[in-house]
């Protein structure tokens, strides 16, 4: 069906085809992974716009024993393709399924677990290290975007790399875009660099000595010396940056251009010391939707390749935050809202239209975010931080050291709480309830449904102490159950009176527990449900006053049963001598591999049939 890429299933495939018949492979490649992604979803716009590089890697370089480090691994796909795993598409970031990041235990090609940007030249360089004290010879090669390179750890790693000079090659995968348009100086910088015509003419005049020599293919043993001093003596000042900080920059150079990207790898192959290859791409290159809208293609869901994706009717939870915070916003100045790179993700979009002044993308940058919004707090703003759960997970030191012990007047909109699907173990946000209930000071809520999560945002207007308000990913959902007050501080609500059993549960588990009741009730067993709103805060009066007419409590929550909501309860029983049972329902001290979400919670047995069942047993 595919003329070039039926031929090819692994890297050695690649070594005899001419540059002409790997660009037809190119070609079949982009057909490949728009036809397979408009059945499953997953991650095109990046993909597309990486072909032609992961083809020169992998025609330059000789994996695995050359390791090539993909930072987030979002843009592993052509690598998945070209390392064996064409039909591994069908199954894509389903359950049992191939990964859509890059897994070790995937495939020997994968040299490192990703999922979490910035992390590919700490990697790297970890390995460049232990490479010289085994005295091995192989080429290590971190692909890191323009966006995933603002991340904290990416410049940590560049600082450390600057200094050790380990032999190893940084691609800079540019394409002006992170999931949004990427931004910040460094976005303005490497553009600058891009637009410069300076750099060009540089770049031409380098091509054109490259094309003399040797019928086009080049001998780089012969030629590279003079190459490098050709590309060093041009070395554009406004590449300073890495180079004032030890690392070889080169480039930009076209990362569509085929005969260019071999050429300036085999070069870059022969070079000492850590060297950084500035690569121009264009995200969603060659299919028209994701050329447009390359931040909409990211991550897509099933699509129609002749119309594209189909736009939403329902509406999103993170939608409802962002136009929530306009509308509060609009009615408190002093109302500012950060993103870490996550505009689009958390509904902050309509943010930045509507208050351009008070809002900020900081870049791919959590903890800088966190303390951030503490010194807009301190300087007499009420900061809202969007982040999703597993992302905040970098910034807990932040959350310690800079907002909770001087109670910094912050409000935490933790998207993405619980299971998140198709992204896999990295992605879950399945911690924050443990960490946040480790560390004191903070108020931590979630919400039943999406009124009980406005009326938790109206609450923090009025709030000025640290808090998180935590919800799960998906679309808005009521439950029109039980009441619908003005927040109180620790104050739970009943939801279904029943007995026997009393079901505590936090957020999203509150409408899993009122589904279980209903199966549940086909066979008369009617336990009574809290919807418990607050991790931190028990509501004391009320456990006091029922709680001695129950047999069991069960506490419910989309997180680790590790020191999660679950063992403040169990604290609560212990510590007041109450003879009651109770039993933790969560995550149970293991990752949770990628997976529609509700089989996984099924999985997990979190779903209202395996809540219910769990309860018929007791
Ligand atoms: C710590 C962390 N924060 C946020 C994200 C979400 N995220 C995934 S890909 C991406 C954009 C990365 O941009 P870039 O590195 O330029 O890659 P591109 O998709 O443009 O190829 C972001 C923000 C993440 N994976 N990890």
């Amino acid at each position: 069906m595919y003329k070039y890429l039926d031929k090819v299933n692994s890297p050695e495939d690649l070594k005899s085809l001419n540059i002409d018949e790997i660009n037809l492979l190119a070609n079949d490649i982009r057909k490949f992974l728009v036809k397979s992604l408009s059945k499953t979803g997953g991650h095109l716009s990046a993909n597309l716009g990486v072909v032609e590089l992961t083809l020169a890697l992998h025609k330059v370089f000789d994996s695995p024993n050359d390791k090539i480090i993909w930072d987030v691994g979002h843009q592993s796909y052509v690598h998945k393709i070209l390392t064996g795993r064409k039909e591994g598409f069908e199954t894509l970031r389903q359950f049992k399924g191939m990964s859509g990041f890059p897994k070790e235990a995937e495939s020997e090609h994968d040299i490192f677990d990703t999922g979490h940007s910035s992390t590919s030249i700490s990697v790297a360089s970890g390995l460049s290290c232990a490479k010289d004290i085994k005295n091995t010879k192989e080429k290590i090669v971190a692909v890191i975007g323009d966006g995933s390179i603002t991340g904290g750890m990416a410049l940590e790693a560049i600082n450390h790399l600057g200094y050790i000079k380990k032999d190893m090659i940084i691609i800079l995968n540019d394409n002006e875009m992170s999931i949004d348009k990427n931004v910040g100086g460094m976005a303005t910088h490497l553009s600058s660099i891009i637009r410069s015509s300076r750099i060009n003419k540089v770049k031409d005049d380098v091509k054109k000595i490259l094309k003399k020599s040797k019928s086009g293919e080049l001998a780089y043993k012969t030629v590279h010396k003079v190459k490098g001093s050709i590309v060093s003596n041009f070395l554009p000042q406004e590449c300073d940056l890495f180079e004032s900080l030890g690392i070889r920059y080169y480039g930009p150079i076209d990362g569509h251009n085929l005969k260019d990207l071999i050429d300036y790898l085999e070069f870059t192959k022969t070079r000492k010391g850590p060297i950084l290859l500035h690569v121009i791409t264009k995200k969603g290159r060659g299919y028209k939707f994701a050329e447009n809208e390359p931040d909409k293609y990211h991550g897509v869901p099933k699509f129609d390749i002749k119309c594209g994706i189909k736009e939403k009717t329902s509406k999103t939870i993170s939608t409802f935050v962002g136009e929530k915070l306009v509308d509060m916003a609009r009615k408190d100045k002093d109302v500012v809202a950060i993103t870490a790179a996550m505009p689009s993700g958390t509904g902050l979009s309509i943010f930045e239209k509507s208050y351009p002044n008070r809002y900020y993308d900081v870049g791919i940058a959590e903890q800088h975010a966190t303390t951030f919004s503490a010194g807009l707090a301190k300087g007499g703003m009420k900061p809202y931080f969007a982040v999703y759960s597993s992302f905040l997970q970098r910034a807990y030191d932040q959350l310690i050291h800079d907002i909770c012990i001087t109670k910094k007047n912050v409000t935490f909109l933790i998207d993405r709480g619980g299971l998140v699907g198709n992204d896999g173990e990295t992605h879950h946000g399945v911690f924050d309830l443990s960490y946040l209930n480790s560390i004191p000071n903070i108020t931590v809520m979630a919400p039943k449904d999406i009124k009980e999560l406005e009326i938790m945002m109206d609450f923090s207007l009025n709030y000025e102490e640290p808090l998180a308000i935590r919800y799960p990913r998906g679309d808005v959902y009521y439950l029109e159950k039980g009441e619908y007050k003005d927040m109180e501080i620790g104050k739970y609500e009943i939801i279904s009176k029943g007995e026997k059993v009393l079901i505590i549960a936090i957020g999203l588990m509150v409408k899993h527990s009122l589904d279980a009741k209903e199966i549940l009730l086909k066979e008369n067993i009617n336990p009574t449900i809290i919807n418990a709103r607050f991790l931190k805060h028990i509501d004391k009066n009320l456990l006091d006053n029922i709680i001695d007419d129950y047999d069991y409590i069960v506490t419910i929550e989309d997180n680790v049963i590790t020191g999660g909501f679950g063992s403040r309860i169990n604290k609560f029983v212990i510590d007041n001598d109450y003879n009651i049972k109770v039993r933790n329902l969560g995550i149970d001290d293991e990752f949770i591999e990628q997976g529609n979400v509700d089989d996984l919670y099924d999985l997990v047995g979190l779903s209202p049939e395996k809540i219910a069942e769990f309860i018929k047993k007791l």
